[in-house]
């Protein structure tokens, strides 16, 4: 296996902090066991959790006004696999990419395959993409993909997405996430019910080719790019997607696909509630699909998800098993960066979740105690948990402070030096 960042780099680098960190490791170690929870078993948990990370999100983002790319950025899919796998390497926390078809299309899958090999990285859901128009393509998706009024253009995107279930059976993947950007801009423009009903039956048509062992994931959203009606717009559409197609089919949540105020924590509970939970695109927003970095705008909210899914989890929810992703866009940050911070906030939220109170809360919430049950997530909130984080790095080999460690070996500048600069003004893909 090749290792992007010199591991002996990488040693030097823990060994001036790691005694600070054993001493803050013991001091939570005591501070949990007065509250009868073994630090030891939450590391064990982190150190075996991971967030997929998206290919995609590894190249400077853009909006629809500019795109500001910095040095060393990702040429093509295997650039973009060398920096998932500093990500890996450093965090230990994103042991495998999701790729976006026809971005990361080869010639070959077996490339895909080898260089993953090569760098320990997996591969995760295969994404669809019928919200562009590629070269050569015959049918426009100006009007639609899987729900257009022309059923060559259905045809055309359900072959799409038949062809990256074909690709991901080639590398490992089990999984195909449907993002459609099918709506409409005008009342009047579409007729709701025939467009569903479009939308349905292509679906079915690629349920059909799902090997036995995949899920399919839908993925609602809220607007953008249709800006007056959008076909899966929202979770209770996405439920009833999910329900159609059958038990392979679930609902697939991106935090940043809701309007400002909705509670998703509790559209978590209820689609595990239901089975329906098929996983997560995490990031943060403060206005709509901001794609900015998960936990950076409102961690509370992150934990509140993630308690949710702690809860599923102890509770052994059967056939509970959401796939986690990461799915952001960096406009002002070098994006491996954002990204190993990203990972690491999701950790966080889990290991602040797995050490909340729960039998008090349940008396909480069974004797009406309002006050305490906030208190009780709020104590778990409150807890600093990075000394956990930042051990079971240490010992799955990562570094003990990435984004320092990753500065500090100066990989920018060096990868730099090897991929030429993407042209200042070409449009952001994510
Ligand atoms: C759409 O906004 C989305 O969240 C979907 O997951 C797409 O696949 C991805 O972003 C593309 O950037
Ligand atoms: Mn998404």
């Amino acid at each position: 296996m090749t290792d992007m960042i010199d591991t002996g780099f990488v040693a030097e680098q823990n060994a001036k902090a790691e005694s600070d960190l054993s001493i803050d490791y013991a001091a939570l170690g005591e501070k949990l066991s007065r509250q009868g929870i073994d630090i030891e078993a939450i590391c064990a948990k982190i150190a075996a959790y991971g967030v997929a990370v998206p290919s995609w999100g590894v190249g400077t983002g853009g909006t629809r006004f500019a795109r500001f790319p910095g040095i060393g950025e990702p040429r093509h899919i295997f650039d973009k696999l060398e920096d998932c796998a500093v990500i890996q390497q450093l965090t230990r926390a994103t042991p495998t990419v999701s790729l976006h078809i026809p971005w990361d299309k080869t010639d070959d899958p077996k490339e895909l395959v080898d260089k993953g090999n090569e760098l320990g990285l997996g591969f995760d859901a295969m994404n669809s993409n019928t919200f562009q128009d590629q070269v050569g393509q015959e049918h426009s998706y100006k009007y639609g993909s899987l729900s257009h009024s022309d059923a060559a253009t259905r045809a055309q995107a359900v072959a799409h997405n038949i062809d990256c279930i074909e690709i991901g059976k080639a590398i490992g993947s089990k999984a195909l996430t449907v993002w459609v950007g099918d709506g409409s801009n005008f009342p009047g423009q579409t007729h709701f019910i025939d467009q569903f009903d479009r939308y349905l039956d292509a679906m079915h048509e690629i349920y059909a080719e799902l090997p036995d062992d995949w899920r399919i994931f839908s993925e609602h959203k809220i607007y953008e790019p249709a800006f007056y009606s959008t076909v899966v717009q929202d979770w209770g559409t996405n439920y009833l997607i999910a329900k159609e197609l059958g038990d392979k089919a679930f609902a697939l949540v991106d935090l940043g696909h809701h309007a400002p105020t909705v509670n998703i924590e509790m559209i978590v509970a209820r689609l595990i509630r239901f089975g329906k939970l098929g996983g997560f695109h995490f990031n943060d927003s403060k206005y709509g699909d901001d794609d900015l970095d998960t936990g950076s705008i409102d961690p509370y909210r992150l934990f509140l998800v993630f308690n949710e899914l702690v809860d599923a989890e102890l509770k052994q929810v059967e056939g509970f098993d959401p796939m986690h992703m990461l799915d952001q866009s960096h406009n002002v940050t070098d994006p491996i960066e954002s990204l190993m911070s990203s990972a690491m906030e999701v950790q966080r939220a889990y290991a602040q979740a797995l050490i909340v109170d729960r039998s008090k809360l349940a008396d909480c919430q069974d004797g009406n105690d309002a006050l305490m049950a906030s208190e009780c997530l709020k104590k778990a909130f409150r807890t600093d948990v990075e000394p956990i984080l930042a051990m079971a790095r240490m010992r799955n080999g990562g570094a003990i402070d990435p984004v320092a460690t990753y500065r500090a070996v100066g990989y920018r500048a060096k990868i730099g030096k090897i991929r030429p600069l993407v042209a200042v003004g070409s449009s952001g893909i994510v």
